[in-house]
C-alpha cells in the first residue's frame, strides 16, 4: 500500500426534480376535459454507504465530482415523471462526513450504514395535483426543484491497527519501514513525517497494519510542533506503541519522562474529543513501549537500565530494538500481532452482538442531518445593500420561488397566494414594507404588490383558473383522485390553494 488517502473533498450535485406539467384532457365530444398534468419525478440522491468490500477513500481521489441524474418531467393524461436515479458510493467503515464548515455530518461506522450526502431535488406537481375547488384548472405547473449541490468532506479515521507515538527522530518512520514493505521518509531532522504513513506488517499468515504520525512534542496539544491533529488517524488503532529514542543526548528527556510527556498530550487530546462520541477513549487502548536505537552501545546500557523501571512504572510491556541493526524486531512484531487479533476478537464479539439484535428488525441504519429544532417558516430582514428591500429567508419560501415559473402569470400568482398564507405579507406590512418596494426571496427580487389588505382571508382568492374550464362545475377524476390521496395521508407538504397543507408527498415510490 503505497498511498494512504484520508481525507478527501467531495463535489456534489444531487438530481434536479422534474418539471411538473400543465396539460387538459383532451377527447373528441368531451371538450373540456380536466387538468391531466401529471409531477416530475424527484432527482436522485447521491448516498454514501458503508461497505466492507472498501478501505480506502482512493477512488474519491480520483473522482471528486459526483452527479446524480434528472427526475423526468410529469406529462399530459396523469403520467408522472420518472424518479432520478440515486447514486449508492461506497465508503469503508470508519468514515468521517463533514461539511465545508468543518462540522461533522455523519460518523459512518458499521458496515451498512447510509448516510444521504446530497439530496435530489423534488419533482413538480403538474397542474393535475394543484387543482382545488377554488382553482379548477390551472394553467399552470411547478417547477422541479435543483438538486442539493455543495461539497462534503471525507475523513477516514485510521485504518492502522498499531500506532506509533513519540518525539520527533525516536525512529518511529523507520520502525514502520522495517516491519513493512513501505518506504516513508527517514531523516535526521525533527519533524520529518508530516502525514502519517501506513504500513502493512506480516506476521506468519496474518496481517496487521502500523501507522507513524507525525513527532509530538510537550505544548503539542496547544499547537506547539505539528499539533495533535493527526491524532484522528489513530482513534481507531488496537494499540498505540511509544518509540522512545535511547540515545538521544538532549538535556533533560530520558525514557521515562518522554513517555509521561506524551502521555499528557494524549491526554489533553482526550479531553478535547469528549464531545464527539462513537469513537472510544484512547486512554484505555493497551500501550506498549519500545525503546529505539539500541545499536547506540550507551541507549543499549541506558535500556535495559530503565526497563524493570518502565515496566513497574506503566505496566506495559517493553521492548529493546534497533530498527538500524534489526534487533528486537521479531517479538515486538509477535506481540503486536497478538494484541491486535485479541482486539479484533472482541469487536468480533460485541458485533456479533449487535448485529444478532438489529437482524431481527433488519434494516439499514440510515443517517440523516439532524433537523434545526424550533426552526421558524421565515424571517425577514431588511436588505442591507438596498435601502427600502427586504429579504425573506425560509426554507418554503425560498422552495417556492425555484418551483416557480416566473414566465407564467398564473403561477406567478400562485406563489403569491401561498406566500400570503404562510404570512409572508403580513409580517412584510410589520417590518415596514410598502406597496412598491423591493423584496428578495432566493435568487429573485421582485417589486412588492401586495394581493391583500393585511388580515383579509387570502384563500377567498379564487384565482387561476383555466378559462377553458371556468363553466364547468364538475370535479375531474385527476382532482377526487387527489383530494382523497390528501385525506389518506398521501400527499402532503403542498398546499393546493384550498387550504389542505400537509407535510410530504408521496406520490410516487
Ligand atoms: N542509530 C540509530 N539511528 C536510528 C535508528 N532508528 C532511526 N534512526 C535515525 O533517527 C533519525 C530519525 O528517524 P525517523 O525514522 O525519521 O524518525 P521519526 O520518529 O519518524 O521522526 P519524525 O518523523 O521527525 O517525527 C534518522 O536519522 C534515522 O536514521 C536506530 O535504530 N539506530
Ligand atoms: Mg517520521
Amino acid at each position: 500500500m503505497s498511498r494512504f488517502v484520508d481525507r478527501v473533498v467531495l463535489h456534489l450535485s444531487a438530481g434536479d426534480g422534474g418539471n411538473g406539467c400543465a396539460s387538459i384532457h383532451r377527447e373528441k365530444f368531451k371538450p373540456l376535459g380536466g387538468p391531466d398534468g401529471g409531477n416530475g419525478g424527484h432527482g436522485g440522491d447521491i448516498i454514501l454507504e458503508v461497505s466492507p468490500q472498501v478501505h480506502t477513500l482512493l477512488d474519491f481521489h480520483f473522482h471528486p465530482h459526483i452527479k446524480a441524474s434528472r427526475g423526468s418531467d410529469g406529462a399530459g393524461d396523469h403520467r408522472n415523471g420518472a424518479r432520478g436515479e440515486d447514486l449508492v458510493m461506497s465508503v469503508p467503515a470508519g468514515t468521517v462526513v463533514l461539511n465545508e464548515a468543518g462540522e461533522t455530518l455523519a460518523d459512518l461506522t458499521t458496515t451498512g450504514m447510509r448516510f444521504i450526502a446530497a439530496a435530489g431535488g423534488r419533482g413538480g406537481l403538474g397542474n393535475a395535483a394543484l387543482a382545488s375547488r377554488a382553482r379548477k384548472a390551472p394553467g399552470f405547473a411547478l417547477k422541479g426543484e435543483p438538486g442539493e449541490e455543495h461539497d462534503v468532506i471525507l475523513e477516514l479515521k485510521s485504518m492502522a491497527d498499531v500506532g506509533l507515538v513519540g518525539f520527533p527522530s525516536a525512529g518511529k518512520s523507520s520502525l514502520v519501514s522495517v516491519l513493512s514493505a513501505a518506504k516513508p521518509k527517514i531523516a535526521d531532522y525533527p519533524f520529518t513525517t508530516l502525514q502519517p504513513n501506513l504500513g502493512v506488517v506480516n506476521v506468519g499468515h496474518d496481517t496487521f497494519t502500523i501507522a507513524d504520525v507525525p513527532g509530538l512534542i510537550p505544548g503539542a496539544s496547544e499547537g506547539k510542533g505539528l499539533g495533535l491533529d493527526f491524532l484522528r488517524h489513530i482513534e481507531r488503532t488496537a494499540v498505540l506503541a511509544h518509540v522512545v529514542d535511547a540515545a538521544t543526548l538532549e538535556p533533560g528527556r530520558d525514557p521515562g519522562s518522554d513517555i509521561e510527556a506524551l502521555e499528557a498530550e494524549l491526554a489533553a487530546y482526550e479531553s478535547a474529543l469528549d464531545a464527539d462520541t462513537g469513537l472510544g477513549d484512547l486512554r484505555d487502548r493497551p500501550r506498549v513501549i519500545i525503546l529505539n536505537k539500541a545499536d547506540v552501545p550507551e541507549a543499549r546500557e541506558l535500556a535495559e537500565f530503565v526497563l524493570d523501571d518502565l515496566k513497574e512504572q506503566f505496566g506495559w510491556p517493553v521492548f529493546i530494538i534497533s530498527t538500524v541493526a534489526h534487533q528486537g524486531l521479531e517479538p515486538l512484531k509477535y506481540k503486536l500481532m497478538e494484541i491486535v487479533q485479541e482486539h479484533r476478537k472482541a469487536e468480533a464479539g460485541s458485533k456479533g452482538k449487535s448485529a444478532g439484535r438489529a437482524g431481527k428488525t433488519a434494516q439499514p441504519i440510515i443517517v440523516r442531518p439532524k433537523a434545526v429544532a424550533g426552526k421558524r417558516d421565515f424571517v425577514i430582514e431588511a436588505d442591507p445593500d438596498n435601502e427600502d428591500g427586504y429579504i425573506v429567508r425560509g426554507e418554503k419560501p425560498e422552495r417556492w420561488i425555484l418551483q416557480t415559473d416566473f414566465e407564467n402569470d398564473e403561477a406567478v400568482g400562485y406563489l403569491g397566494d401561498r406566500l400570503a398564507r404562510l404570512g409572508v405579507e403580513e409580517a412584510l406590512y410589520k417590518a415596514g414594507a410598502t406597496p412598491g418596494c423591493d423584496v428578495t426571496i432566493g435568487h429573485v427580487t421582485f417589486e412588492w404588490e401586495p394581493l391583500t389588505i393585511a388580515g383579509v382571508d387570502t384563500q377567498l382568492t379564487g384565482r387561476g383558473t383555466d378559462i377553458r374550464l371556468e363553466q364547468t362545475e364538475r370535479k375531474s377524476a385527476a382532482q377526487r383522485k387527489r383530494e382523497s390521496q390528501v385525506r389518506r395521508g398521501l400527499i402532503d407538504e403542498y398546499d393546493f390553494g384550498d387550504g389542505q397543507v400537509a407535510h410530504r408527498e408521496r406520490w410516487q415510490g
